[in-house]
């Protein structure tokens, strides 16, 4: 039988927990009891530090041919407040960026239509020219297919040739839900979860760094969560090429999915984000994206084992566009202040997680 004792006596054992044991954790009311296994295991792995770092990021275009029902961000080609950013505006966002203090720049958009390959291409080496010391975390695993699809390259050629653009690793969006049958609800033109998973996994071995996220708080079920985050362990035992794992809020203004609930409550998302610390035992981060959360929760999640803040952000759509009510961005000072408040330690960190500088 599962008993909290046995899962509490596994954490202090540094001993990986069960799925069924996660979906006990999922379906006790303990937010405290489960707060501290989180915060025991994370104290292990990152002591008192908290990362974050100073970014920026960039939505090349809203238009999207796969219009996901959660989406408030997308837009049909032709329709109002659809847009698509030229080379240059894309180019001085990331100098500004660089200028500003940046060290990474983050660029995820929708599936145009018309929008060739090589543009994305050119702006990778574009921004490499202009803002040489900018790390480019760009692309989910939902952009590297639609790029193969539309090129006929293979995935492994098209990564080589963003990488040789400029390409330095993955963000981790575009996995929502990996299971089949909340997919077919939420996301139905999107790539499957297994193909999703299929694409991180020839990502990491052509050497690529990715996060991996999961959209909570809409149709998913308890047991919904445990099966992506199985999956996701399942893959970091292979390749151990996830960095983060980044839970995020599901933000339901402008959405086509209709739902009885307003999203997740801060209960559900400081359970989820301690069960995923606890479960994803060969992760080394968990973010806590405070654009989705907002900044109370973010920084009281680093009571219940979250290890990172993201970034300063600067421009925020997807969220936005979904009626997120924190703000656009944060300067690296109200991060640093989060953090500090919090009785932890603020470190600034590149994109692959070396320290920049202890506060
Ligand atoms: O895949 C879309 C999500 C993701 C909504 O890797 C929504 O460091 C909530 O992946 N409410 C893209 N979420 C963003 C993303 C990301 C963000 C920050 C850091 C990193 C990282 C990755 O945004 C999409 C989708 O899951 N999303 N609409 C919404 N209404
Ligand atoms: Fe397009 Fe991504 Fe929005 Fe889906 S979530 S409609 S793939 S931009």
């Amino acid at each position: 039988m599962i008993t909290f004792k046995n899962i509490s006596e596994k954490v202090h054992a540094s001993q990986r927990i069960t799925s069924d044991e996660a979906l006990f954790l999922f379906n006790s009311n303990d937010l405290l009891g489960i707060g501290e296994l989180a915060a025991l295991a994370n104290e292990k792995k990152n002591g008192k530090n908290v990362y974050f770092n100073v970014n920026r990021h960039i939505n090349p275009t809203n238009v999207c041919v796969n219009r996901c029902a959660f989406c408030a961000f997308s837009r049909t080609a032709g329709e109002d407040g659809a847009y698509t950013l030229a080379l240059d505006e894309i180019c001085r966002r990331a100098h500004e960026a660089e200028e500003d203090g940046a060290t990474e720049v983050h660029i995820v958009g929708g599936l145009h239509p018309d929008l060739a390959f090589e543009f994305y291409e050119e702006a990778l080496k574009a921004i490499r020219n202009t803002a040489p010391n900018l790390h480019i975390k760009a692309f989910t695993a939902v952009e590297i297919e639609y790029f193969s699809r539309i090129t006929g390259l293979a995935i492994q050629q098209v990564l080589e040739r963003l990488i040789k653009a400029g390409l330095g690793s993955m963000p981790g969006g575009g996995a929502e839900i990996l299971g089949e049958a909340v997919r077919v609800k939420i996301c139905p033109e999107k790539i499957s979860g297994e193909r999703w998973l299929e694409i991180i996994r020839l990502a990491h071995l052509v050497g690529l760094k990715t996060n991996a996220t999961m959209l909570y708080g809409h149709v998913e079920s308890a047991a919904d969560r445990v099966e992506h985050m199985e999956l996701l362990r399942s893959l970091q035992d292979e390749t151990g090429g996830f960095q983060a794992f980044i839970p995020l809020a599901f933000q339901t203004e402008n959405s086509d999915l209709k739902l009885d609930i307003k999203g997740a409550s801060g209960l559900d998302d400081l359970k989820t984000l301690a069960i995923s610390r606890i479960y994803l035992d060969n992760f080394d981060h968990i973010k806590a994206y405070w654009i989705m959360l907002g900044e109370k929760i973010a920084q009281v999640s680093l009571a219940f084992g979250v290890n990172d803040l993201d970034g300063t952000v600067i421009e925020e759509k997807i969220g936005h566009d979904a009626g997120a009510k924190s703000p656009q961005s944060l300067s690296k000072e109200g991060i640093i202040r989060l953090i500090r408040k919090a009785g932890k330690i603020p470190v600034e960190r590149d994109t692959l997680y070396n320290p920049i500088r202890n506060y």
